[in-house]
């Protein structure tokens, strides 16, 4: 009897190793008809994955995209002539013409004219006036964050990207270390003059500035901004000691959704900074 039961349990393992067999030779069976299948499918994925990101408001965007250019003129400090036409440098916004910074942004740029650069593209293709909007790299430097390093331009951003944090950290950087544009006024009133309150809400735009001094503060020749250079006011009056001063707007200058505020001495140097939301 015992070897009878030994006999049995034998048959059974071997009917249960050719069962094993049969089944793994059934899996490599399908794996090889499916082989091809899977690598079209493993293709595809990387196809997809090279062209597009999904946009964090869900919207699946083109967004990888990058092509090699010759840049062949420097127009100012955020743009620049390619052989594929001219560059907006995104997420900056350098000073303009007779402002300080502004030879400085241009210079930096023009060491790179007959170089060859790469081009990125990543939300918006082009703006209103034609231009690529694009970010520039040559070699290892990424051309839009080092103008914000050196502190010649403020962060501009038409769409928060991949890059928006990294050049807001580099713009901030530069902002601490007072460099360029964000020089401090050395101007007795400098710190006299504070920021109440900025109504953003058109119609009625306004910014309201206190001056927390016993004296009173001359203004004359200081000037106001918001994010688009084009913006520029300039200021002609006293704000008198320990006294409020409304400057009110009669167009829309103050975006809704987020600005911000540059407030100059009559050299061009900073007072208030003030960015929303
Ligand atoms: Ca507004
Ligand atoms: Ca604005």
């Amino acid at each position: 009897m015992r070897r009878w039961f030994l006999n049995l349990d034998f048959y059974k393992e071997e009917a249960n190793e050719l069962k094993i067999a049969i089944f793994k030779d059934d899996y490599a069976l399908l794996f090889m008809k499916l082989l091809p299948i899977l690598i079209f499918l493993l293709i595809l994925n990387t196809f997809i994955l090279a062209g597009f990101l999904v946009h964090p408001t869900g919207k699946v965007v083109q967004d990888v995209k990058i092509e090699y250019a010759n840049l062949t003129n420097v127009v100012d400090g955020d743009t620049i002539d390619t052989n594929l036409g001219r560059v907006r440098l995104l997420g900056i916004n350098t000073p303009e013409k007779k402002h300080a910074g502004y030879e400085e942004a241009k210079s930096f740029l023009e060491q790179f004219i007959g170089k060859e650069i790469i081009l990125e593209k990543t939300i918006d293709d082009k703006d209103k006036y034609g231009r690529l909007l694009r970010y520039v790299f040559f070699q290892d430097k990424f051309l839009n964050k080092e103008i914000l390093s050196k502190g010649l331009a403020h962060f501009y951003s038409y769409n928060e990207d991949k890059y928006s944090q990294k050049l807001k950290s580099a713009e901030e950087k530069a902002r601490n270390l007072n460099l360029g544009i964000w020089e401090k006024s050395k101007e007795i009133c400098s710190s006299c003059i504070i920021l109440v309150k900025l109504n953003e809400i058109d119609p009625g735009e306004f910014v309201l500035f206190k001056n927390k001094c016993n004296f009173n503060c001359d203004l004359t020749g200081w000037t106001i901004n918001d994010d688009s250079s084009s913006h520029e006011k300039k200021l002609n009056f006293i704000i008198p000691q320990h006294s409020q001063y409304q400057l009110n707007y009669t167009g829309s200058i103050w975006n809704d959704a987020g600005d911000s505020l540059y407030l100059r001495d009559a050299s061009g140097l900073m007072v208030i900074f003030f960015r929303y939301p």
